[in-house]
Protein backbone atom coordinates (compact mmCIF):
# COMPACT_ATOMS: atom_id res chain seq x y z
CA UNK A 1 0.00 0.00 0.00
CA UNK A 2 3.14 2.18 0.04
CA UNK A 3 1.69 4.07 -2.92
CA UNK A 4 -1.45 5.19 -1.48
CA UNK A 5 -1.71 7.24 1.87
CA UNK A 6 -5.08 6.70 2.65
CA UNK A 7 -4.82 4.22 6.34
CA UNK A 8 -5.97 0.88 5.14
CA UNK A 9 -9.51 1.15 7.09
CA UNK A 10 -10.29 3.75 4.88
CA UNK A 11 -9.90 2.07 1.68
CA UNK A 12 -12.54 0.64 1.61
CA UNK A 13 -15.13 3.45 2.63
CA UNK A 14 -13.20 6.42 0.33
CA UNK A 15 -10.47 5.44 -2.38
CA UNK A 16 -12.55 2.43 -3.92
CA UNK A 17 -15.62 4.79 -3.99
CA UNK A 18 -13.76 6.45 -6.83
CA UNK A 19 -12.14 3.56 -8.36
CA UNK A 20 -14.92 0.95 -8.60
CA UNK A 21 -16.37 3.95 -10.89
CA UNK A 22 -13.91 3.18 -13.78
CA UNK A 23 -14.28 -0.75 -13.24
CA UNK A 24 -18.00 -0.41 -14.49
CA UNK A 25 -17.46 2.43 -17.12
CA UNK A 26 -15.05 0.36 -18.80
CA UNK A 27 -17.58 -2.67 -19.20
CA UNK A 28 -20.25 -0.33 -19.81
CA UNK A 29 -17.91 1.44 -22.89
CA UNK A 30 -16.75 -2.71 -23.97
CA UNK A 31 -20.45 -3.37 -24.28
CA UNK A 32 -22.49 -0.69 -25.56
CA UNK A 33 -19.63 -1.37 -28.85
CA UNK A 34 -21.74 -4.37 -29.49
CA UNK A 35 -25.05 -2.66 -28.85
CA UNK A 36 -28.10 -3.01 -30.77
CA UNK A 37 -26.24 -6.06 -32.74
CA UNK A 38 -27.45 -8.54 -31.33
CA UNK A 39 -24.97 -10.68 -30.06
CA UNK A 40 -25.35 -11.37 -26.32
CA UNK A 41 -22.50 -13.61 -25.57
CA UNK A 42 -19.79 -11.49 -27.33
CA UNK A 43 -21.38 -7.61 -25.31
CA UNK A 44 -21.09 -9.90 -22.07
CA UNK A 45 -17.58 -11.16 -22.70
CA UNK A 46 -16.87 -7.92 -23.31
CA UNK A 47 -17.77 -6.21 -20.57
CA UNK A 48 -16.58 -9.42 -18.96
CA UNK A 49 -13.32 -8.93 -19.65
CA UNK A 50 -13.21 -4.90 -19.68
CA UNK A 51 -14.27 -5.15 -15.72
CA UNK A 52 -11.78 -8.24 -14.94
CA UNK A 53 -8.71 -6.02 -16.31
CA UNK A 54 -9.88 -2.70 -14.81
CA UNK A 55 -10.88 -4.70 -11.06
CA UNK A 56 -7.19 -6.35 -11.45
CA UNK A 57 -5.88 -2.87 -10.99
CA UNK A 58 -7.30 -2.15 -7.96
CA UNK A 59 -5.37 -2.16 -4.95
CA UNK A 60 -7.60 -4.87 -3.18
CA UNK A 61 -7.40 -8.20 -2.64
CA UNK A 62 -10.66 -9.28 -4.01
CA UNK A 63 -13.00 -12.21 -4.17
CA UNK A 64 -15.46 -12.77 -6.68
CA UNK A 65 -18.46 -14.15 -4.65
CA UNK A 66 -21.06 -13.22 -7.24
CA UNK A 67 -19.87 -13.67 -10.61
CA UNK A 68 -20.21 -14.92 -13.88
CA UNK A 69 -20.31 -18.91 -13.19
CA UNK A 70 -18.91 -21.56 -11.20
CA UNK A 71 -15.41 -22.28 -11.55
CA UNK A 72 -15.66 -25.97 -13.39
CA UNK A 73 -17.13 -24.24 -16.36
CA UNK A 74 -14.33 -21.82 -15.69
CA UNK A 75 -15.66 -18.41 -17.45
CA UNK A 76 -13.65 -14.87 -16.34
CA UNK A 77 -14.99 -13.57 -12.92
CA UNK A 78 -16.11 -17.08 -11.80
CA UNK A 79 -17.15 -17.46 -8.68
CA UNK A 80 -13.93 -17.64 -6.19
CA UNK A 81 -11.34 -15.95 -8.75
CA UNK A 82 -9.15 -13.89 -7.15
CA UNK A 83 -9.07 -10.41 -8.32
CA UNK A 84 -7.25 -7.26 -7.99
CA UNK A 85 -3.49 -6.53 -6.73
CA UNK A 86 -3.45 -8.91 -4.19
CA UNK A 87 -1.81 -6.49 -1.72
CA UNK A 88 -4.89 -4.45 -0.81
CA UNK A 89 -8.21 -4.53 1.52
CA UNK A 90 -9.88 -7.89 1.82
CA UNK A 91 -12.80 -7.94 -0.28
CA UNK A 92 -15.73 -9.38 -1.63
CA UNK A 93 -16.92 -8.29 -5.25
CA UNK A 94 -20.37 -9.34 -6.62
CA UNK A 95 -20.15 -8.63 -10.33
CA UNK A 96 -22.44 -8.28 -13.25
CA UNK A 97 -20.67 -6.75 -16.01
CA UNK A 98 -23.29 -6.79 -18.46
CA UNK A 99 -26.72 -7.19 -16.29
CA UNK A 100 -29.21 -7.27 -19.21
CA UNK A 101 -27.46 -8.83 -22.45
CA UNK A 102 -30.75 -9.31 -24.01
CA UNK A 103 -31.39 -5.48 -23.64
CA UNK A 104 -27.97 -4.79 -24.69
CA UNK A 105 -28.35 -6.99 -27.88
CA UNK A 106 -31.50 -5.20 -29.04
CA UNK A 107 -30.77 -1.67 -28.03
CA UNK A 108 -33.27 -1.49 -25.42
CA UNK A 109 -33.52 0.84 -22.10
CA UNK A 110 -32.12 -0.14 -19.09
CA UNK A 111 -28.91 -2.77 -19.82
CA UNK A 112 -25.84 -1.79 -16.93
CA UNK A 113 -22.82 -2.48 -15.96
CA UNK A 114 -22.55 -3.13 -12.29
CA UNK A 115 -20.59 -4.03 -9.64
CA UNK A 116 -20.78 -4.31 -5.61
CA UNK A 117 -17.75 -4.65 -2.83
CA UNK A 118 -17.55 -5.08 0.49
CA UNK A 119 -15.61 -6.23 3.41
CA UNK A 120 -14.69 -10.35 2.80
CA UNK A 121 -17.19 -12.46 3.71
CA UNK A 122 -19.91 -9.82 4.32
CA UNK A 123 -21.87 -10.67 1.15
CA UNK A 124 -24.27 -13.69 0.41
CA UNK A 125 -22.38 -16.25 -1.69
CA UNK A 126 -25.78 -16.97 -3.41
CA UNK A 127 -26.06 -20.06 -6.49
CA UNK A 128 -26.92 -19.03 -10.16
CA UNK A 129 -30.53 -19.69 -9.21
CA UNK A 130 -33.88 -17.69 -9.52
CA UNK A 131 -34.57 -15.08 -6.35
CA UNK A 132 -38.32 -14.32 -4.87
CA UNK A 133 -37.89 -10.34 -4.42
CA UNK A 134 -40.16 -7.98 -2.88
CA UNK A 135 -38.36 -4.28 -2.44
CA UNK A 136 -39.88 -1.11 -1.08
CA UNK A 137 -37.61 2.43 -0.63
CA UNK A 138 -37.22 4.24 2.34
CA UNK A 139 -39.02 6.09 4.96
CA UNK A 140 -41.88 3.14 5.37
CA UNK A 141 -41.99 1.30 8.75
CA UNK A 142 -40.51 -1.61 9.04
CA UNK A 143 -41.79 -5.46 7.63
CA UNK A 144 -45.06 -2.91 5.82
CA UNK A 145 -44.66 -5.17 3.36
CA UNK A 146 -43.21 -9.05 3.19
CA UNK A 147 -42.28 -11.57 1.30
CA UNK A 148 -44.66 -14.29 2.37
CA UNK A 149 -48.34 -11.83 2.70
CA UNK A 150 -50.24 -12.24 -0.72
CA UNK A 151 -49.56 -9.57 -3.02
CA UNK A 152 -53.14 -7.74 -2.52
CA UNK A 153 -52.20 -7.21 0.94
CA UNK A 154 -48.86 -5.62 0.35
CA UNK A 155 -50.34 -3.20 -2.13
CA UNK A 156 -52.74 -2.29 0.34
CA UNK A 157 -50.62 -1.94 3.77
CA UNK A 158 -47.93 -0.03 1.08
CA UNK A 159 -50.53 2.30 0.19
CA UNK A 160 -51.85 3.06 3.69
CA UNK A 161 -48.42 3.54 4.85
CA UNK A 162 -47.73 6.20 1.83
CA UNK A 163 -50.90 7.88 2.95
CA UNK A 164 -52.29 7.50 -0.61
CA UNK A 165 -54.85 4.86 -2.52
CA UNK A 166 -53.65 1.73 -3.83
CA UNK A 167 -54.50 3.25 -7.41
CA UNK A 168 -51.74 5.76 -7.06
CA UNK A 169 -49.38 2.74 -6.50
CA UNK A 170 -47.45 1.69 -9.16
CA UNK A 171 -45.72 -2.31 -8.66
CA UNK A 172 -42.75 -3.25 -11.51
CA UNK A 173 -42.39 -6.82 -12.44
CA UNK A 174 -40.14 -8.71 -15.02
CA UNK A 175 -42.40 -9.93 -17.85
CA UNK A 176 -42.74 -13.33 -16.98
CA UNK A 177 -45.35 -16.44 -17.68
CA UNK A 178 -44.26 -16.93 -13.84
CA UNK A 179 -45.81 -13.77 -12.82
CA UNK A 180 -49.04 -13.97 -14.10
CA UNK A 181 -50.80 -15.01 -11.02
CA UNK A 182 -48.57 -12.09 -9.03
CA UNK A 183 -49.36 -9.52 -11.82
CA UNK A 184 -53.39 -10.24 -12.12
CA UNK A 185 -53.41 -10.02 -8.13
CA UNK A 186 -51.45 -6.69 -8.33
CA UNK A 187 -53.85 -4.96 -10.53
CA UNK A 188 -56.66 -6.45 -8.85
CA UNK A 189 -55.45 -4.42 -5.79
CA UNK A 190 -55.98 -1.94 -8.10
CA UNK A 191 -52.17 -0.75 -8.47
CA UNK A 192 -50.74 -0.48 -11.50
CA UNK A 193 -47.93 -2.71 -13.13
CA UNK A 194 -44.65 -1.64 -14.73
CA UNK A 195 -43.41 -4.57 -16.72
CA UNK A 196 -39.64 -4.94 -17.71
CA UNK A 197 -38.76 -7.50 -20.17
CA UNK A 198 -35.41 -7.45 -17.98
CA UNK A 199 -32.94 -5.80 -16.05
CA UNK A 200 -34.00 -6.31 -11.84
CA UNK A 201 -31.37 -4.99 -10.60
CA UNK A 202 -32.43 -1.54 -11.18
CA UNK A 203 -35.87 -2.35 -10.90
CA UNK A 204 -35.29 -2.47 -7.37
CA UNK A 205 -33.05 -0.02 -7.22
CA UNK A 206 -36.03 2.43 -8.90
CA UNK A 207 -38.31 1.93 -5.67
CA UNK A 208 -36.04 3.97 -3.70
CA UNK A 209 -37.20 6.95 -5.63
CA UNK A 210 -40.40 6.52 -6.34
CA UNK A 211 -41.23 10.47 -7.12
CA UNK A 212 -38.47 10.30 -9.82
CA UNK A 213 -39.06 6.50 -11.14
CA UNK A 214 -42.52 6.21 -10.54
CA UNK A 215 -41.85 2.76 -8.94
CA UNK A 216 -43.09 2.12 -5.25
CA UNK A 217 -42.91 -1.44 -5.06
CA UNK A 218 -40.51 -4.22 -6.79
CA UNK A 219 -42.32 -8.00 -6.90
CA UNK A 220 -40.98 -11.11 -8.25
CA UNK A 221 -39.29 -13.73 -8.72
CA UNK A 222 -35.54 -12.48 -10.66
CA UNK A 223 -31.89 -14.20 -10.63
CA UNK A 224 -30.51 -14.32 -7.19
CA UNK A 225 -27.04 -12.79 -7.96
CA UNK A 226 -28.92 -9.51 -9.00
CA UNK A 227 -30.90 -9.89 -6.03
CA UNK A 228 -27.71 -9.60 -4.23
CA UNK A 229 -26.35 -6.35 -5.99
CA UNK A 230 -30.04 -4.91 -5.77
CA UNK A 231 -29.58 -5.58 -1.99
CA UNK A 232 -26.01 -4.15 -2.15
CA UNK A 233 -27.77 -0.96 -3.77
CA UNK A 234 -30.63 -0.61 -1.21
CA UNK A 235 -27.98 -0.94 1.66
CA UNK A 236 -26.69 2.22 0.88
CA UNK A 237 -29.58 4.39 0.08
CA UNK A 238 -32.33 2.85 2.21
CA UNK A 239 -35.16 0.88 1.47
CA UNK A 240 -36.44 -2.43 2.44
CA UNK A 241 -36.02 -5.92 0.61
CA UNK A 242 -37.07 -9.66 1.37
CA UNK A 243 -35.85 -12.55 -1.00
CA UNK A 244 -36.13 -16.09 -0.74
CA UNK A 245 -33.48 -18.44 -2.90
CA UNK A 246 -36.33 -20.48 -5.03
CA UNK A 247 -34.45 -24.17 -4.61
CA UNK A 248 -37.07 -26.14 -6.18
CA UNK A 249 -34.76 -29.21 -6.90
CA UNK A 250 -32.46 -31.72 -5.14
CA UNK A 251 -29.68 -30.27 -7.14
CA UNK A 252 -30.02 -26.44 -6.49
CA UNK A 253 -30.23 -27.43 -3.15
CA UNK A 254 -26.85 -29.43 -3.10
CA UNK A 255 -25.73 -26.53 -5.03
CA UNK A 256 -26.26 -24.14 -2.29
CA UNK A 257 -25.36 -26.26 0.63
CA UNK A 258 -22.00 -26.47 -1.39
CA UNK A 259 -21.60 -22.37 -0.86
CA UNK A 260 -22.43 -22.32 2.64
CA UNK A 261 -26.42 -21.93 2.35
CA UNK A 262 -27.50 -23.95 5.00
CA UNK A 263 -31.21 -23.42 5.57
CA UNK A 264 -32.40 -23.70 1.54
CA UNK A 265 -36.07 -21.69 3.04
CA UNK A 266 -34.59 -18.77 4.40
CA UNK A 267 -36.23 -15.09 4.04
CA UNK A 268 -33.23 -12.79 3.60
CA UNK A 269 -33.00 -9.66 4.77
CA UNK A 270 -30.91 -6.74 3.06
CA UNK A 271 -28.47 -7.09 6.11
CA UNK A 272 -28.70 -10.96 5.58
CA UNK A 273 -27.60 -10.71 2.36
CA UNK A 274 -24.90 -8.10 2.86
CA UNK A 275 -23.82 -7.83 5.94
CA UNK A 276 -21.37 -4.82 6.43
CA UNK A 277 -20.60 -1.74 4.75
CA UNK A 278 -20.39 -1.69 0.83
CA UNK A 279 -20.13 -0.14 -2.06
CA UNK A 280 -21.86 -0.01 -5.00
CA UNK A 281 -21.69 1.38 -8.66
CA UNK A 282 -23.70 0.95 -11.56
CA UNK A 283 -22.98 2.82 -15.40
CA UNK A 284 -25.75 2.92 -18.32
CA UNK A 285 -24.67 0.85 -21.36
CA UNK A 286 -28.26 1.68 -23.06
CA UNK A 287 -30.37 4.57 -22.02
CA UNK A 288 -32.48 3.85 -19.30
CA UNK A 289 -34.75 5.42 -16.20
CA UNK A 290 -31.46 5.67 -13.82
CA UNK A 291 -28.83 6.38 -16.13
CA UNK A 292 -28.05 7.49 -19.74
CA UNK A 293 -26.16 4.71 -22.12
CA UNK A 294 -22.86 5.23 -23.85
CA UNK A 295 -22.64 8.19 -25.59
CA UNK A 296 -19.81 7.48 -28.82
CA UNK A 297 -18.93 11.18 -29.66
CA UNK A 298 -15.92 11.75 -32.11
CA UNK A 299 -13.44 13.29 -29.29
CA UNK A 300 -15.32 12.05 -26.01
CA UNK A 301 -16.82 9.10 -24.79
CA UNK A 302 -19.45 9.87 -22.40
CA UNK A 303 -20.36 7.52 -19.43
CA UNK A 304 -23.19 7.76 -17.01
CA UNK A 305 -22.33 6.25 -13.76
CA UNK A 306 -24.22 5.79 -9.78
CA UNK A 307 -22.25 4.93 -7.39
CA UNK A 308 -22.90 4.93 -4.08
CA UNK A 309 -21.20 3.89 -0.41
CA UNK A 310 -22.90 2.42 2.81
CA UNK A 311 -20.99 4.06 5.62
CA UNK A 312 -22.34 7.55 4.58
CA UNK A 313 -25.81 6.84 2.17
CA UNK A 314 -23.93 9.36 -0.08
CA UNK A 315 -24.73 8.74 -3.62
CA UNK A 316 -22.70 10.36 -6.61
CA UNK A 317 -23.71 10.58 -9.98
CA UNK A 318 -20.70 10.84 -12.29
CA UNK A 319 -21.33 11.73 -15.73
CA UNK A 320 -17.98 11.17 -17.47
CA UNK A 321 -16.10 12.63 -20.69
CA UNK A 322 -13.72 10.24 -21.96
CA UNK A 323 -10.61 11.79 -23.65
CA UNK A 324 -8.53 9.03 -24.61
CA UNK A 325 -9.90 6.41 -25.87
CA UNK A 326 -7.07 3.90 -26.38
CA UNK A 327 -7.96 3.07 -22.25
CA UNK A 328 -10.79 1.55 -23.41
C1 LIG B 1 -33.59 -11.13 -14.08
C2 LIG B 1 -33.08 -9.89 -14.79
C3 LIG B 1 -31.92 -10.15 -15.68
O1 LIG B 1 -32.62 -12.44 -15.84
O2 LIG B 1 -32.77 -11.50 -13.03
C4 LIG B 1 -33.81 -12.25 -15.10
O3 LIG B 1 -32.66 -8.94 -13.85
C5 LIG B 1 -34.31 -13.54 -14.51
O4 LIG B 1 -34.13 -14.65 -15.34
O5 LIG B 1 -31.60 -8.99 -16.41
P1 LIG B 1 -35.12 -15.13 -16.54
O6 LIG B 1 -34.74 -14.33 -17.76
O7 LIG B 1 -34.84 -16.60 -16.68
O8 LIG B 1 -36.52 -14.86 -16.14
C6 LIG B 1 -32.25 -11.31 -16.61
O9 LIG B 1 -33.30 -10.96 -17.45
C7 LIG B 1 -31.02 -11.66 -17.46
O10 LIG B 1 -29.95 -12.01 -16.67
Amino acid sequence: MASISVPQSLMLERVLSIEIVRVTERAAVAAARLRGRGVEKSSDQAAVDAMRRELNRLPIDGTVVIGEGEMDEAPMLFIGEKVGSKSGAKVDIAVDPLEGTTLCAKNMPGAIATLAMADEATLLHAPDVYMDKIAIGPGYPKGVVDLDAPADENIRNLARAKGVRPETITAMILDRPRHADLIAAVRKAGAAVSLISDGDVAGVIHTAEPDKTGIDIYLGIGGAPEGVLAAAALRCIGGQMQTRLVLDTEEKRQRAARMGIRDPRKKYQIEDMVKGDCLFAATGVTDGRMLRGVKFGNAVIETDTVVMRSVTGTVRWIRAEHRQFDKF
